[in-house]
């Protein structure tokens, strides 16, 4: 156990409970006027709802490369056999391929890529590294949900993340429409920490990755953030970036849709917040979920 003072407790307490976020969420002390990418409105944007979407940062044929690395990676039994390679719970098709930054140069690429790389400077406010990289399937028809989360209080508990000084970048492959499960957001929500209850299992990866149920808010808490956030599901065509913080709470229903909704999914952490020791369980997640060792600053 991390011997760091804990700034967000989750899983110890026998009831759960809501508090204020104790970190900025721009991290420049000279606030929205730094030069950058994004402009101030969407700057501000991001700090008031925990989200901002980039329509458009790359072209179709972009994407159509993207999506044809996908169709070869999950062709391949080397790698849907690999640690790396999540299953969906019942149907056993390839939900979540993770590290694919280590994995395959054109995703590396597009981690690597300025136009994601200077936001997460922007934001973040110094150097930035790839804390967990995965591309998310959600096959066509079965494509099964994501529960209510904090990507954070994960990372915090499980990860040993000492602050929220992350941002996640969710590129959309395929368009998210109404109907294959997009990603939904409580804007605001970002500003509290839920502190979550019930006890981490041994090696909880392997079950929470297939289907979250530990490190997910009670109904109560998650009706306060609604209550005075509502929920959004950008319609993010493909090319499109939402980009969110580490710790607005967000979930995505079932694919319905007759094809699948694919996006790939970037987390870029802050030098400065590496991971320690977790905060919760004695064991850290293997590192294919979270880098610890290999820290290799971007751009
Ligand atoms: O366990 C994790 O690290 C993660 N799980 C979810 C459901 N979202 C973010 C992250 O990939
Ligand atoms: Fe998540």
């Amino acid at each position: 156990m991390s011997t760091l003072v804990d700034l967000y407790p989750s899983r110890i307490a026998p009831s759960p409970s809501l508090s204020p976020r104790r970190d900025p969420v721009l991290h420049d002390p000279a606030g929205v006027e730094t030069r950058g990418p994004l402009s101030r409105d969407a700057l501000l944007e991001f700090e008031r709802d925990g989200f901002v979407v980039l329509d458009d940062l790359f072209s179709p044929g972009e994407m159509a490369a993207c999506l044809d690395e996908l169709g070869a990676l999950g062709r391949d039994e080397a790698v849907r056999a690999s640690e790396e390679a999540i299953t969906e719970p019942d149907s056993g098709a390839l939900r979540s391929l993770f590290a694919v930054h280590r994995t395959s140069e054109i995703f590396a690429d597009l981690a690597e890529d300025p136009r994601l790389v200077e936001v997460a400077h922007q934001v973040l406010a110094s150097d930035v590294y790839i804390h967990q990289s995965r591309v998310n399937l959600k096959p066509a028809l079965h494509g099964q949900p994501f529960f209510w989360h904090s990507d954070f209080e994960t990372w915090h508990v499980e990860d040993g993340m000492p602050r929220m000084r992350a941002v996640s970048a969710s590129v959309a492959l395929t368009d998210n429409t109404e109907f294959n499960g997009p990603l939904m957001l409580v804007p605001g929500s970002h500003h509290s920490f839920v502190s979550c209850v019930g006890e981490t299992p041994d090696d909880h990866y392997r079950s929470s990755l297939k289907r979250q149920e530990i490190g997910t808010p009670d109904p109560e808490s998650l009706r306060t953030l609604v209550e005075r956030g509502g929920i959004v599901a950008p319609k993010a065509k493909a090319g499109s970036v939402v980009l969110f913080g580490c710790n607005t709470m967000h979930a995505s229903g079932v694919n319905l849709a007759p094809y699948p909704r694919s996006n790939a999914f970037f987390v870029y952490n802050s030098v400065e917040n590496r991971v320690g020791e977790p905060f919760g369980p004695a064991r850290p997640r293997p590192e294919f979920l979270a880098s610890r060792s290999t820290i290799t600053p971007l751009g």
